[in-house]
């Protein structure tokens, strides 16, 4: 039986990818299930050419459901996914809810997709910039040489703010050419286009470090199942509209010889992966070339010429942060419950 499906928080940027990601892969739904707030309760969407009706998310929504996938933001996941849990549903978790609580697996299928199996009732989703960065940087660790420290630098666009941020910025946009005198700021509270700025999450006053670096950190660690895999990490907002952007900087405790030959060889052979790395045209990895494609694409790829012991290689990457690092992650594991 096909299994029947519900996707929380439908309306939104990851939501909407849900959807168009379930037909283009050809998910078998037995049946479909819209659930958003209150406010879009009513309104319709279209599914395979039939016209669904956006329900209430509300702690009775997950009857007949099989898999309950999550994008409605954190505070939704941790009210209703319990619920789903306990109406029989496999909970499929975007948010950062339940990332890195006990017993809850945090998958990326192209590293650790045994883990999945290992659920109580919900599986996590990672963080769009950890996924990007954990497609890349897994075959370096196990094919090349393992990492010691892992230094990142992320250029993310206002797609993971959500719907409202992307629609945000092409306001800014409109308002710019009409030369309105302060440009629309609802969302981040400051000018956006022609401008970048240190990530929107709280910044923990100690150690400097924002919410949206640690949770890189923590969870590489619990997705590499190294609890001592190091990484350093500065995010930024960039005026991009999708698809996020990371330079990373990987050091061995080794000199390896043909780093960078065999760095290009792993990528080559990397499922998620797509080298797009041509020196001679100065074309490599870019938002646009990124945005609405499943593939992590990698470039910019060469021997980091600093460095006094060891080696290190650094690369460019990009990724379409609403497909591979949200929608098409949770498709991806749902998918691997069809396999079994
Ligand atoms: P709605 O459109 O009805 O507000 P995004 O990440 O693009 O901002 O999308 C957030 C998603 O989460 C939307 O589908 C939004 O629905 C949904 N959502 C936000 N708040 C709630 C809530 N209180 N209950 C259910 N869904 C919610
Ligand atoms: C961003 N990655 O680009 C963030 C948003 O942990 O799922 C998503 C936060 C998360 O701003």
């Amino acid at each position: 039986r096909a299994p029947r499906i519900a996707i929380a928080g439908a309306t939104g940027a990851v939501g909407h990818d849900l959807l168009r990601i379930l037909t283009e892969r050809g998910f078998p739904v037995g049946s479909l299930k819209l659930l958003a707030s209150a406010r879009s309760a009513g309104k319709t969407l279209d599914f395979r050419g039939e016209t669904l009706t956006i329900e209430e998310l509300t702690e009775d929504s997950f009857k007949d459901v099989d898999i309950a996938l999550f994008s409605a933001g954190g505070a939704q996941s941790k009210r209703f996914a319990p619920a789903a849990v306990d109406a029989g549903a496999l909970v499929i978790d975007n948010s950062s809810a339940f990332r890195m609580t006990d017993g809850v697996p945090l998958v990326v299928p192209e590293v650790n997709p045994d883990a999945a199996f290992e659920h109580k009732g919900i599986i996590a989703n990672p963080n769009c910039s950890t996924i990007l960065m954990n497609v890349a940087v897994w075959p370096i660790h196990t094919k090349v040489s393992p990492v010691s420290r892992c230094v990142v630098s992320t250029y993310q666009a206002a797609s993971g703010a959500g719907a409202a941020a992307m629609a945000e910025l092409e306001q800014q946009a409109r308002d710019w050419v009409d030369g309105k005198e302060k440009v629309t700021q609802d969302i981040f509270g400051r000018q956006y286009i022609w401008n970048l700025f240190s990530h929107n999450a709280p910044v923990d006053l100690e150690t400097g470090y924002n919410e949206e670096e640690t949770k890189m950190v923590v969870e590489t660690k619990k997705i590499f199942n190294d609890p001592d895999f190091r990484t350093a990490v500065t995010c930024v907002r960039v005026p991009v509209l999708r698809a996020h952007c990371e330079a990373v900087n990987l050091a061995f405790d080794e000199d390896v010889p043909d780093l960078e030959a065999k760095a290009r060889a792993a990528f080559a052979d990397a499922p998620g992966v797509r080298i797009v790395d041509d020196r001679e045209a100065n074309a490599f990895p870019e938002p646009l070339l990124a945005s609405n494609q499943d593939d992590i694409l990698v470039g910019r790829i060469r021997k980091d010429p600093s460095v006094r012991s060891g080696s290190a290689l650094e690369f460019f990457l990009a990724g379409d942060q609403v497909r591979k690092g949200a929608a098409t992650n949770a498709v991806q594991i749902a998918e691997l419950f069809l396999e079994r």
